[in-house]
C-alpha cells in the first residue's frame, strides 16, 4: 500500500461540510472570528460550489416567514411545523430559526440570487412560506459568499475533497475530526477548539426505487451518506427523532419535487380512476386527531391517503399537470393572443421548475415525449431518507437559545450554547440537528449562522486547544486505511476483484444494508410497514453486517470513501431501527406503519424518542424527553 502523508491542522473553529448550513456558518464565523483573532477551517468531501443537496440548484426557497411585511409571525411558523410533524418538535429551535431566516434570504438576494418578483416588486410566493427563485446557480452563489468571507478576511481556510470519517475526542470534549483526501494519499487530523457538524442527511440507507439503469438516482443527494449522524453518535452525543424518516412524494422515476405543482400551479393528484384521495379518504384523517384535522394536512398523512389508494390497486397516482395548466390559462381564453402567451409562460415555468433543481426529471419528460400541458405525470412515494431539515426530523439533540426557554424547559432544552450537542464543543446545524424540521435551504443556512456564532462564543470561553494523544491518531490512521490494506492482502485470491472469499466491496455491502432495511425496516418493498419481530430481525442482520464491516476492501482512495460512506449509513440504519422499535405506536403513517402498534398513542408517546451510543461501553441507551409547547 502507498505511504499516506499525515497532515495535522490546528484551528479554532472547524466546520464540517460545505453545504447550506456550512456556508451560512462560514459567513457568520468569519465575522466573529475576525473580531476575536480566531481561525476557521471548513472541510468538504466535494467542491463547495456544487456540493450537497443544492448542487443542482433549487427552484424555491421553502422557508421565508415574511416578518417585516406582517405576513406571518414566528408563532405561525411554529404552529405549522408542530402540526406537520404530528406534534413532535422542539419549538425553541424552530422559533429561533424562524425569527432569523428572513435576514438570510435577504442576504441571498444581496449576493445575487434572483428571487421572482411580481409587477409591484413583491416576492412571488409558491405557497405561504415558499418563494420562487431562478435557482440553478443557488449553490454557487452561496458558496461564493462563504469563500469570500473565509478567504477574503484572512481568518479561514478551506479543504475540498477531504472526506471526514469521524470525531477526535479529548475526554468528554470534541477535539476535532479525522479524514482523508479522496484525490491524494493524505490523512488529515483536524484539531479544533470547537467543531460544527453540518455534513447533511443520509440517502441510500434504504433500497431505492431506482434500480438498474437508474441506479443511484434519488430525490436527496446520494453523496449525503449519514456522516453527520455517525459523527455525533461516535462522539457519544444524544440523538433525537431517529425514527422520523422522511418519505417525499415525487414525480416517479426521476424524483422531481411536487411543491411547485401542488402550491404554485394548484394541481390535484388523482388515482387511475380519476378519484382524488385527498377528498375521497377524508374520513381516514379522523383516526389521527388532532393532527388529522389541521391545515395543511401533515405531509405523512397526505402520503398515507395516496398509499391507501395504491395498496387497494387504484394506482398509478397522477399529478394532473395538464388540468392545472388549463385551469390557470382559462382566465385568458377570451383573448387568443394573451391565452397563447400565458400557455407559453406556464410551459416555461413547468420546465424551469425541474431544470433549476432536478435536471433528470426534465430529461425524463423529454425522453418520454411528455408535455406537461398535455398529459399527467405519475407520482409515487420515494424510499425513506434521513433529513432533519425537510419534513423529517432525525438529528442530534441540541441546546436551544436561552431567551426562548421558560422555567419548565430551561433544564431540558438549554445547556449553555445554542445548537451545541450534548458533547462539549460539538455543534450541529441543518440536517445534522434534530427535532427542528422545515428549515430547508434557507433555514439550514440560518441555523449554520446561529451555530457558528455560538461556537465562537464557546471558543472564547474555552480558549485552549484540546489535547489528542499521538497514539490515538495512529490508531485512527490504521482504522481508516484498513480497507486498503485488506484489499492488498487478499486481492490475489480471485480473478474478479468484486468477488472474494475474504473481503466485501462497498457496493455489495451497501446492497446488503439496503435489503435488510427495505424488507425488515419498512421500506418500499414492505409497503413501509414493519413490526417488533421484523425490527428485531433487522437488528440481528445489522449486527452481522457490522461484523463484516471489518472486512470491507478498497482498491483506491475513492473506494475507501465508499467504504466509509456505507459504514456511516449502517450506523444511521441501526439508530433508526432501534428507535422505531422503541416507540411503541404508529405516529407517522405514510412514513412508516407499525402493524403491531397501529394507532397513535398520545398518552404515552407524545414525547421525543432519543438514543445515545456510549463509546465507552459500546451500548445503546434509549430514553424519552418531554415535549413542551412554548407557543399557543
Ligand atoms: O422542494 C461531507 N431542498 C429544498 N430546500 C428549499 O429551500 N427549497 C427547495 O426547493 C428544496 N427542494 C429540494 C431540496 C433538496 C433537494 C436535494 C432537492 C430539492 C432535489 C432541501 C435543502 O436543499 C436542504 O434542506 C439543505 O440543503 C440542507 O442543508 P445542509 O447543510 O444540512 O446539507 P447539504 O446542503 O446537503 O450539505 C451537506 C454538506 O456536507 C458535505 N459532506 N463533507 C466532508 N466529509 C463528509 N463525510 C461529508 N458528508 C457530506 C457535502 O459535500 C455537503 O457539502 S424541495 O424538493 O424540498
Ligand atoms: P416538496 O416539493 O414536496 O419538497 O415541497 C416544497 C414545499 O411545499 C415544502 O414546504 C412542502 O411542505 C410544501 N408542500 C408540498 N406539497 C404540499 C401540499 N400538498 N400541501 C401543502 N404544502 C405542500
Amino acid at each position: 500500500m502507498p505511504e499516506f502523508e499525515k497532515v495535522i491542522v490546528e484551528t479554532d473553529l472547524l466546520i464540517l461540510g460545505g453545504g447550506m448550513a456550512a456556508c451560512g456558518a462560514a459567513v457568520e464565523a468569519a465575522y466573529w472570528a475576525k473580531q476575536q483573532g480566531l481561525r476557521v477551517t471548513l472541510v468538504d468531501k466535494a467542491a463547495v460550489d456544487r456540493s450537497g443537496a443544492v448542487a443542482m440548484g433549487l427552484s424555491a426557497i421553502n422557508q421565508y416567514v415574511g416578518l417585516k411585511d406582517g405576513a406571518n409571525t414566528v408563532q405561525d411558523y411554529v404552529n405549522y411545523v408542530r402540526n406537520d410533524l404530528m406534534g413532535v418538535t422542539r419549538e425553541d429551535l424552530v422559533a429561533n430559526i424562524a425569527r432569523h431566516v428572513d435576514s438570510t434570504v435577504h442576504l441571498f438576494e444581496k449576493w445575487g440570487l434572483p428571487i421572482w418578483k411580481d409587477a409591484e416588486g413583491k416576492y412571488v410566493h409558491e405557497g405561504r412560506w415558499q418563494l420562487m427563485i431562478n435557482g440553478e446557480s443557488y449553490k454557487v452563489i452561496v458558496a461564493e459568499a462563504a469563500k469570500n468571507a473565509l478567504l477574503g478576511s484572512g481568518v479561514g481556510q478551506i479543504f475540498e475533497r477531504v472526506f471526514i470519517v469521524g470525531p477526535l475526542m479529548d475526554g468528554d470534549r470534541c477535539a476535532g475530526a479525522v479524514g482523508f483526501s479522496v484525490r491524494e494519499n493524505k490523512l488529515y487530523f483536524f484539531i479544533a477548539k470547537a467543531t460544527l457538524d453540518a455534513m447533511g442527511g443520509a440517502v441510500h440507507v434504504f433500497k431505492p426505487r431506482s434500480s438498474g439503469e437508474g441506479m443511484g438516482r434519488a430525490w436527496y443527494p446520494p453523496w449525503n451518506s449519514g456522516s453527520s449522524a455517525y459523527f455525533t453518535m461516535k462522539a457519544g452525543a444524544e440523538m433525537t427523532c431517529q425514527e422520523v424518516r422522511f418519505i417525499p412524494v415525487r414525480f416517479k422515476d426521476a424524483y422531481g419535487p411536487v411543491g411547485a405543482w401542488f402550491l404554485l400551479f394548484k394541481s390535484r393528484a388523482t388515482n387511475a380512476m380519476g378519484g382524488n384521495y385527498m377528498v375521497e379518504r377524508q374520513a381516514e384523517l379522523e383516526n389521527w386527531l388532532p393532527y388529522g384535522k389541521v391545515k395543511p394536512v401533515p405531509a405523512n398523512l397526505r402520503n398515507y391517503l395516496g398509499m391507501l389508494d395504491v395498496m387497494e390497486g387504484k394506482g398509478p397516482i397522477y399529478m394532473r399537470t395538464e388540468e392545472a395548466i388549463q385551469k390557470i390559462a382559462e382566465a385568458y381564453k377570451d383573448d387568443p393572443k394573451e391565452y397563447k402567451k400565458k400557455m407559453k409562460d406556464l410551459e416555461s415555468e413547468a420546465w424551469e421548475d425541474f431544470l433549476d433543481m432536478t435536471v433528470s426529471q426534465a430529461i425524463l419528460w423529454a425522453g418520454t415525449n411528455l408535455q406537461p400541458e398535455e398529459r399527467s405525470s405519475e407520482i409515487a412515494a420515494a424510499e425513506p431518507y434521513f433529513i432533519g431539515s425537510h419534513s423529517g426530523a432525525s438529528g442530534a439533540w441540541v441546546s436551544g437559545p436561552e431567551d426562548l426557554q421558560n422555567q419548565q424547559t430551561k433544564g431540558e432544552y438549554f445547556w449553555g450554547y445554542c445548537n451545541m450537542s450534548t458533547v462539549k464543543g460539538l455543534f450541529c446545524a441543518g440536517d445534522a440537528s434534530g427535532a427542528s424540521s422545515h428549515k430547508f435551504s434557507s433555514g439550514s443556512c440560518t441555523e449554520g449562522r446561529i451555530a457558528a456564532k455560538e461556537a465562537i462564543r464557546f471558543i472564547v470561553a474555552n480558549n485552549q486547544l484540546p489535547h489528542v494523544d499521538p497514539k490515538v491518531l495512529e490508531a485512527h490512521a490504521a482504522e481508516i486505511l484498513a480497507p486498503l490494506d485488506f484489499y492488498e492482502a487478499h486481492k490475489n485470491a480471485t480473478t474478479d476483484p468484486e468477488v472474494n472469499p475474504n473481503y466485501i466491496k462497498p457496493r455489495m455491502f451497501m446492497f446488503r444494508l439496503q435489503k435488510v432495511m427495505d424488507e425488515y425496516a419498512a421500506g418500499v418493498t414492505s409497503q413501509f410497514t414493519t413490526n417488533k419481530s421484523q425490527l428485531e430481525r433487522a437488528l440481528e442482520l445489522l449486527a452481522y453486517l457490522k461484523e463484516d464491516s471489518l472486512r470491507l476492501a478498497a482498491s483506491n482512495t475513492h473506494e475507501l470513501m465508499r467504504c466509509w460512506e456505507n459504514i456511516h449509513r449502517m450506523w444511521q440504519a441501526e439508530a433508526h431501527v432501534r428507535t422505531v422499535l422503541f416507540r411503541e405506536e404508529t405516529r407517522w403513517p405514510g412514513y412508516y406503519f407499525r402493524s403491531d402498534k397501529p394507532k397513535m398513542d398520545e398518552e404515552h408517546w407524545h414525547v421525543f424518542a432519543n438514543c445515545r451510543y456510549d463509546p465507552g461501553s459500546g451500548n445503546w441507551q434509549m430514553s424519552t424527553r418531554p415535549i413542551y409547547q412554548l407557543f399557543a
